[in-house]
Order: C-alpha cells, then structure tokens, then sequence
C-alpha cells in the first residue's frame, strides 16, 4: 500500500512546527539523555484544526495498512483526544486505559465495554523505545483483547519499531524523525548542521534491550542526572527544582534537624549553619517558647540564607483534619514551612487535604516511604503504595524521606535521617548509617542530620563536615 497521503504531510509538519510541537536546542530528557530534539505534541488539543487533521492521517494510515479492528484505545494521555477523535468521527467504540487505578470502588485499569477476543488497535504520538505503546498493550492483552497493531504519529527511529516487533507488535508510522528533519530543513526552518546534530543522536540512542519495560538504551547505561538537569526537567515540581537549584547553587546536600526547644537556639543555628545547609527542618511542637514571630524570622532567614523549610510533622489522620492541623491551629505550619511530610497509612486523602491547603500556597509535600528506626513497619508493598501515592499526586509531592532511592523517576527528591558519621544507634530505636552509604550506595538525595551536628562540640565544624561527606558521595556517584 501507498504510503498515506504524501502530499499531506509537508503542510501538517508545518502546520506541527508552527504548534511548537518540534523543538531544537538542547534538552534534558526523562531518560537523562541530553537531546537536540524535543517532541511534545500535547499542545494540539488547543488547535482543533490541527488536532482533526493528526487524527485523520492516524486513521487513514489504519486503513492503508488494510487493518480490521474492533476498538481503539490511546495511549495515555497525548494520544486520548487523538483516540476520541478517530472513533467519534468514525463510528468506532473507544477505551480507555487508565494510568492510575482507581484507589477505591471497581479498580478498573480499562474503561469501556470490553469483549474478550475483540481486536483492539494502539494510537500513539510519538515512539521512541516502545515502552509506552507495550505498557498499554500489556494491559488491554491482560484483558483478554487481540493487540497486534499500533499507529504512531511520529517514529523517533530509536529502535522502537523493532522492540515491539518482538513482541508481536507492528508499528505502522505516518512519519519518522528523518522526514520531519527533511522536511523542515527544505521549508528552510533548521540548517543542515541541526539536522545532522539530530541524526547523530538518533544513531548514537537506539534502544535495542529486548526488555520492553526498561527504557535503557543498550549503548549507554542509564545516566545520573546531576541536581541541577533534575532542577530543569519538565516532570520537576516549581518547589523540588527551587531545592535543586538551591543544592547546586550551595553545593550541598545537608538537612539540619534543628531539634531544639528554645526559639533564641533554634534562630542561632539557623544563622550560623544557614550557609551551608540546602534545607533546616523543624519540630515545631517541641519548641517551649513558639511564637509566630520566631517563625517570621526563621522564614526571614531562610530567605537571607537560601535553605528551604522543612516541618517533620508526619500528618497522619484523614483528610479534612490533616487539612486544618496544617492551616490552623497554635502553629500555623502552611504559613511558614515550604515542605511538610505525611504518612501513607490512611491513603490518599491525606495528600489531598493537605495539597487544599498546600498547594495554592506553592508548598510541598514529602511522603514517608521508608522510616530509620528499628522494626519500622514502612517497608515492602507499603513503600510501594507510597511511590504510586506520590506519582497519582505529583501536583503536590515533590519526593520521599526514605533509607534508600524508592523510585528512579528523578523528579523526586529523596531524603534521608539516621544519619550520623559513625553507624550505630541510640537508645530508642534510631539507626544511623554513613553519609556515603546513604547517598553513595543508596542513592539518596540528602542526609538529614540532627544529633550527629547537635551534640558536637562545635555544631558549625560538624555541619561543614557533613556537608563535605555527602557532597563527595553526591559528586562520586555523578562521576561513574
Ligand atoms: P538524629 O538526631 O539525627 O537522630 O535526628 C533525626 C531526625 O529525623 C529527628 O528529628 C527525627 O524525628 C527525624 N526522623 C527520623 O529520625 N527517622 C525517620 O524515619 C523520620 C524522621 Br520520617
């Protein structure tokens, strides 16, 4: 069959790049790749036109290919108008795969009537190792749907194609990187140096690992991103990139656990350690004279210094009350601390009582997936549950505080306490390990540090110490 419609494609690749849907320069993809090319087509939903046009030449590509199938189903989320499109102008039943599963009622990963044996076709943006079109086909195969077919906008041509061939997948392309970089260099929109920088890229990324569920490219290994391309990438929370530019800026990856309980204490670390530290947290219901005066100043200061707030409250309780500990109250936390943390224990309403009150107010939430002292039950299927809870609230939970790296999507941030130079403990449960087995061997982001700074005979010495320890494990693990 004729490729679809030739004379189509020079006008819609316009049409795309005059939607910024191409772009060339310098990016910093989710892999860690540095690219010269980003391709993001969700702005389309603002151009009907245009949005009508992509899903036609979906469609007719289908039809080319001489393909018969019952239902169609988007890959999440770019695809789904493009899906909605197709199937109401054509008269098609529709699914819909859903990213997160519902945490209560039916638990349904497909929306829509789904008849076991149907042929059900993939419509995607845009391809580059295949792992999302298998994720979903995955799914829908899990079901007990026919998938053997995925029509894609876009080819990146990084071996995607061939990865879900393997798999029993054909992938049927409109068009592939190369003739957008043709075509847009004959329009005249790129020179010829860009277009070959692209093309070096593409030959020097292919992902040829079999294994569809990673997305590793087999040429380079997965690539440690440094605080400050973290702080840049698109996923990154505003709160979690102002950390990362803060820690870079700074050169640190020290939290001071300032458990004291007089405000003139409190205030004196803060002024003194302020410097070197990239974040203070706080105990604030251990402090014998509160006042929201000493808060104003803690604030002040951590301004002055650039070190960001951290309020270890640990919110524990149902929504509509962890809603109000955290507005209200003697404390008034929201009105002072960038992050608060919360325990998963009672499910997600917790996260969205406190994002109502976080979130217009540009704070941020940390998640305990993981705890330092002995015997913690917050281990297993409980971190996990933590991850997806952090991952289905990203508008509000910028990372963890964990023992070690829970998930390696790098737009969260992790932390770590129980950590103190020597390893050991106290007499209470709390477990300590290295600066460098905590961020050099498990990944951490940050060391948080209370006694092992507090008890020293010069805190400000011991601070610089911890700092140094860390920075190197940092450094160290950027380095391989
Ligand atoms: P330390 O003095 O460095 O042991 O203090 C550790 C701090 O971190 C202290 O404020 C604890 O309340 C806090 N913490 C912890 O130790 N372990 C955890 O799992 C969590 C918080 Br969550």
């Amino acid at each position: 069959m004729a490729p679809p419609a030739m004379e189509a494609l020079p006008p819609l690749v316009t049409a795309l790049y005059e939607a910024q849907a191409f772009k060339f320069g310098k990016f910093v993809l989710k892999s860690g790749l540095s690219s010269p090319v980003y391709v993001d087509l969700r702005g389309i939903v603002s151009r009907p036109q245009l949005l009508k046009q992509v899903a036609e030449i979906l469609f007719e590509t289908a039809q080319n290919a001489g393909l018969s199938f019952d239902t169609v189903c988007g890959v999440p989320y770019t695809a789904l108008p493009l899906a909605t499109v197709i199937c109401s102008t054509n008269n098609i039943p529709m699914l819909i795969r859903r990213k997160e599963t519902k945490d209560y009622g039916t638990k349904r990963l497909i929306e829509g009537t789904i008849n076991p044996g149907e042929t059900c076709l993939i419509i995607e943006d845009v391809v580059t190792s295949g792992s999302s079109v298998w994720e979903t086909v995955e799914v829908l195969q899990r079901e007990g749907l026919k998938v053997t077919d995925a029509i894609v906008l876009l080819d990146r041509e990084q071996g995607g194609k061939a990865r879900l061939q393997e798999q029993g997948i054909r992938l049927h392309s409109v068009c592939t990187l190369s003739k957008i970089l043709e075509i847009l260099e004959q329009q005249k929109k790129i020179d010829t140096e860009m277009v070959g920088e692209v093309k070096k890229f593409i030959q020097d990324n292919i992902f040829v690992n079999a294994e569809l569920n990673g997305t590793v490219p087999a040429k380079k290994p997965l690539k440690e991103l440094s605080f400050a391309m973290r702080a840049q990438l698109p996923e990154t929370h505003p709160i979690a990139s102002q950390l990362f530019r803060i820690m870079e800026k700074k050169q640190t990856n020290l939290c001071l656990s300032a458990d004291v309980t007089e405000a003139k204490e409190l205030l004196h670390l803060a002024a003194t350690l302020g410097p070197i530290i990239c974040m203070l947290k706080t105990h604030v219901d251990i402090l014998n004279d509160f006042s929201m005066e000493v808060m104003e100043d803690l604030k002040a200061l951590g301004k002055f210094h650039e070190f960001l707030i951290f309020e270890d409250r640990k919110f524990a309780d149902i929504g509509n009350t962890v809603k109000k500990q955290y507005e209200g109250g003697v404390f008034k936390i929201a009105s002072w601390a960038n992050l608060v943390n919360a325990h998963v224990v009672p499910g997600p309403g917790v996260v969205k009582g406190l994002s109502e009150v976080g979130t217009p107010m540009h704070r941020g939430c940390l998640l305990i997936a993981e705890m330092s002292s002995s015997g913690s039950l917050a281990t297993g299927d409980y971190t996990k549950a933590a991850v997806k809870m952090a991952e289905e609230h990203s508008e509000f939970v910028i990372g963890f505080v964990s023992g070690s790296r829970v998930t390696q999507k790098p737009e969260f941030v992790h932390l770590t306490p129980g950590v103190q130079i020597q390893s050991g403990g106290d007499n209470l449960g709390q477990q300590y390990n290295s600066p460098q087995e905590v961020i050099g061997k498990r990944g951490s982001d940050i060391i948080i540090v209370g006694r092992g700074i507090l008890t020293a005979s010069d805190p400000l010495e011991a601070a610089k110490m911890y700092r140094k320890a860390a920075w190197e494990a940092y450094s160290t693990r950027l380095a391989v």
